[in-house]
């Protein structure tokens, strides 16, 4: 997204270079070829403890699917090196960058200066091929998290870790032994190629070349109408009901710690000790359920922050969520690791054994379950329906009726991207089930294609595919915090942001506006504010506030759980408070990484009060 242009193509040519090398013959045979098994051939993942560390992202040969590929990898490994770090710890990263590109590390979910939060474009200007960029901060919290590239698609290709904080203080849990499963999806595909798949159209219906001001142009210059069936884009209708994952089980190969289901990553155990499994989904976009067969699971943190412990059989993780569980094994010697993705066409896969080479059976995939009207929040019988929305969903199955944008193309001229002050705007925060209004740069919006009518926070639905499946799967209501609001104070204002997207054209915003054509989110240093955010898509989206907590909100309005990411499911409303006291600019977005390079982004600018009031000084004198 920034430099988006430019990196991506920087970045193809040296895949292909790759991929011509091995057709040339062979500097790959020892890694991909012959009689090998189809995995990895990386350096393997290693721990780094301390407070001063040297990583230095490079690419390595891959080969995960039977294929020879090329990875994005810090010292040699993928996933990157775990790193354990100690609260109350300066740590400093030298971060060397031995690619032809620019790329840069972001330690997601950590506190710290604006500048070290590694955003190209946002918070610094990335680490060019060749230098090193030195992060030096305060580590002031304690939990699971991980790290990854914020540059291009390099999250995709390999760029990510777990990062373990020890806490200062003795946790309000103990256990014998531990294990951080990292869960991720890789693909061979260059990721480029694979987003550009997703868009449909590569080459003539572009987004990373065509705006929503050009489409907007070109529908005033040929007519609406001309425009859209000239692109294609009603021709047929991309988002099928049992569309949950825009690339899924077909298009990934899923990893657990690096290692694929065959490739079965092991865990030790003896019997009797209580394991701490850290797991973290560091996926690009990719949303697992996870379950132990076997085993009941203890929650006892959710995003590096612990909560109240809680028994489930099985919970689902969104892209960049981290759960800390504690298991006893006992009864078996092998228990099965099992993560599917939510699309249920594909799997990780992994053991916690008492010796090497000991396996349990492996559960078949759940079947697919499809989203229902309710699920996209229109509540059914009685409550109003968007115009945008039930046309569109009236008629799956039929061939597409005209949607939504099909509709407002008979009403006058399509309305030009909408003024940026929208999130201010839309203030209000209905209770749940009532019906939902939207901002008005969603009408008559080409880039939307959906709106929930009556969305409410659902934070008690285990969630489409996991509902009344025998399994006590974890919600969102679960996750009760092991410490009262750390601010206490009653947000002082509200904001509301809409999720929303165009499943035909896979354009991604909030508020329909992308991120190329939006202001900064501005907040006041110190302010406590409530964020609602209401899902007008079909996806679901991980979204993820930098620097802050996003401190996340029950049905009454209270404070209930601190987190980092906060998913939203089609047709939810759901709100977190947060407490501005990190100046600067803030990176604000969907998880999923495609989503955000399609423009599911803003930035979030908490201005310094000082600051701002020497700057208004300075203006009145000039
Ligand atoms: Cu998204």
């Amino acid at each position: 997204m920034y430099d988006r242009n430019e990196t991506t193509s920087r970045q193809r040519p040296t895949r292909r270079r790759f991929l011509q090398g091995v057709a040339a013959g062979g500097v790959l045979a020892a890694f991909g070829g012959g009689a090998r098994s189809a995995t990895a051939a990386l350096a393997p993942m290693r721990t780094l403890r301390g407070n001063e560390f040297d990583l230095v992202i490079g690419e390595a040969a891959a080969n995960f699917t039977g294929r020879a590929s090329l990875a994005t990898v810090v010292n040699g490994s993928l996933p990157a090196p775990l790193l354990r770090w100690r609260e109350g710890d300066a740590v400093t990263l030298r971060v060397r960058n031995d690619l032809d590109e620019e790329t840069s590390i972001h330690w997601h979910g950590i506190l710290l200066p604006f500048d070290m939060d590694g955003v190209p474009g946002v918070s610094f200007h990335g680490v060019p091929p060749g230098e090193t960029f030195t992060y030096r901060f305060d580590v002031r919290q304690s939990g699971t998290y991980w790290y990854h590239a914020h540059s291009g698609f390099q999250e995709q290709l390999g760029l990510y870790g777990p990062l373990i904080i020890e806490p200062r203080d003795a946790e309000p849990f103990s256990y014998d032994r531990e294990h951080v499963i990292l869960l991720s999806d890789w693909t061979d595909r260059d990721p480029l190629a694979l987003y550009r798949l997703l868009k449909r159209q590569p080459g003539y219906f572009n987004y990373n070349d065509r705006t929503l001001g050009d489409f907007v142009r070109d529908s005033k210059r040929d007519g609406f109408k001309t425009t859209l069936s000239e692109r294609g884009a009603w021709g047929r209708m991309r988002m099928k009901p049992s569309d949950l994952a825009d690339v899924g089980g077909h298009g990934y190969t899923y990893l657990m710690n690096g290692v694929t289901p065959a490739g079965n990553w092991t865990g030790s155990f003896a019997r009797g000790e209580r394991v701490r499994l850290r797991f973290i989904n560091g996926s690009a976009m990719s949303i697992f359920d996870v379950r132990i067969p076997g085993l009941e699971m203890t929650v006892v943190a959710a995003d590096g922050q612990s909560v109240q412990p809680v028994s489930v059989e099985e919970f689902r993780l969104s892209a960049a969520e981290t759960l800390d569980v504690l298991v006893e094994p006992a009864a078996e010697e092998a228990y099965t690791v099992f993560a599917q993705s939510m699309d249920r066409a594909g799997f990780a896969r992994g053991t916690l054994a008492v010796r090497d080479g000991a396996e349990a059976p492996v559960p078949s995939l759940d079947p697919v379950v499809y989203l229902t009207m309710a699920d996209m929040g229109h509540a059914g019988h009685g409550a109003p329906a968007a115009p945008a929305a039930a046309a569109e969903h009236a008629g799956h199955g039929a061939p597409a009726a005209p949607s939504a944008a099909a509709d407002h193309a008979g009403h006058a001229a399509p309305a030009a991207p909408a003024a940026p002050a929208e999130a201010a705007e839309h203030a209000q925060h209905a209770a749940s089930g009532t019906p939902q209004t939207h901002p008005a740069s969603e009408s008559r919006n080409p880039g939307v294609d959906m709106q929930a009518a009556a969305p409410s926070s659902r934070l008690d639905d285990p969630g489409v595919g996991l509902r009344n499946n025998g399994r006590r799967v974890l919600t969102y209501a679960d996750l009760k915090s092991a410490f009262p609001d750390p601010d206490g104070r009653a947000p002082e204002r509200t904001l509301e942001l809409h999720l929303t997207g165009h499943m035909d054209r896979f354009a991604w915003s909030f508020d329909g506006i992308p991120f190329s054509g939006s202001e900064p989110i501005e907040l006041n240093h110190g302010e406590r504010v409530r964020i609602v955010l209401v899902n007008d898509s079909m996806m679901e989206h991980p979204i993820h506030l930098h620097g802050m907590w996003s401190d996340l909100e029950n049905e009454a309005g209270e404070f209930q759980v601190r987190k980092h990411t906060i998913s939203m499911p089609p047709g939810t409303k759901r709100s977190f408070r947060v407490t501005a006291d990190a100046p600067g600019p803030w990176a604000f977005h969907c998880h999923l990484l495609f989503h955000m390079e399609a423009g599911m982004f803003r930035v979030v600018r908490v201005s310094n009060r000082e600051e701002a009031a020497h700057e208004n000084g300075a203006h009145t004198h000039s």
